[in-house]
């Protein structure tokens, strides 16, 4: 898939005020009895997308979970990868993450041009995404392996200018992550000051483990949320978020 369709769908629902919600998995942490579970959950509720992708790639599950995936659900399958690695042509999209919080080449460009061969023959939509990586309490492993420091939790002023900055440069998206299984998520405060600043739609993730936090951020003006460790846990809760942020509209 080589158009830009899921991008352009993200941006009609933000247009109507409409908010989306994204289940992540992690291919590491599921058994196929698990993922067979989740999907059937996905599959009764309203998530609007799965994504996909882990800091590592510990087992070699990855391939077979987006295998499995397609066979169960037509719902749009996008990469959030850790790494190079985790390119693959079965998913629609993948978000291309260059990690502006941090100050590690290797993730604002060099992981890029090694993967860009692959990308291009994947034809998977490329989602350019800028990626705040936002400090949640403890380090994550997201901070851990990229070797960056995380945006500090109080400065929202901080995050804005970073946020802008990506926008000028031409990303889509900007992506305010506390990293999987924050102990606080990205503040209100924080999302509401991206939010004014910028006109792309803006994902937020990390610790989101109630219907209310996920309402909190839909109102400081995420478009997208981005739930995994939650769901992990409780596959009961898909259902109750994922209604809870298509009921919260913003005009
Ligand atoms: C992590 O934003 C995602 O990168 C989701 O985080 O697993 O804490 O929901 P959780």
């Amino acid at each position: 898939m080589i158009d830009n369709h899921i991008y352009q769908s993200i941006i009609k629902k933000k247009a109507q005020g409409l908010k989306q919600i994204a289940i992540l998995l992690d291919p590491d942490k599921l058994d196929k009895e698990n993922l067979i579970d989740t999907i059937d959950k996905v599959e009764e509720s309203n998530i609007d997308f799965i994504f996909v992708g882990g800091s590592l790639m510990v087992t070699e599950n990855f391939d077979d979970c987006l295998r499995e995936i397609k066979i169960r659900t037509s719902k749009p399958i996008v990469i959030f990868p850790g790494s190079p690695l985790q390119v693959n042509k079965q998913a629609d999209a993948i978000l291309l993450l260059s990690l502006i919080s941090g100050r590690n080449p290797e993730f604002l460009i060099g992981q890029h041009v090694i993967a860009a061969p692959a990308l291009k023959k994947s034809r998977l939509e490329i989602i350019p995404t800028g990626y705040i990586l936002v400090d949640s309490g403890r380090q994550t492993t997201a901070s851990y392996i990229s070797n960056t420091t995380p945006l500090p939790h109080d400065k929202g002023e901080v995050a804005a200018c970073t946020a802008l900055a990506g926008e000028m440069l031409g990303l889509k998206l900007i992506y305010l992550d506390g990293g999987s299984g924050a102990l606080m998520g990205v503040s209100s405060k924080m999302i509401e000051e991206v939010r004014k600043t910028i006109n792309i739609p803006i994902i937020v993730g990390g610790g989101i483990k109630t219907a209310k936090q996920a309402e909190e951020a839909c109102f400081a003006g995420a478009d997208l949320i981005v739930v995994g460790n939650a769901f992990e846990e409780n596959n009961n809760l898909i259902k109750e978020i994922s209604e809870a942020v298509h009921q919260t509209i913003c005009t």
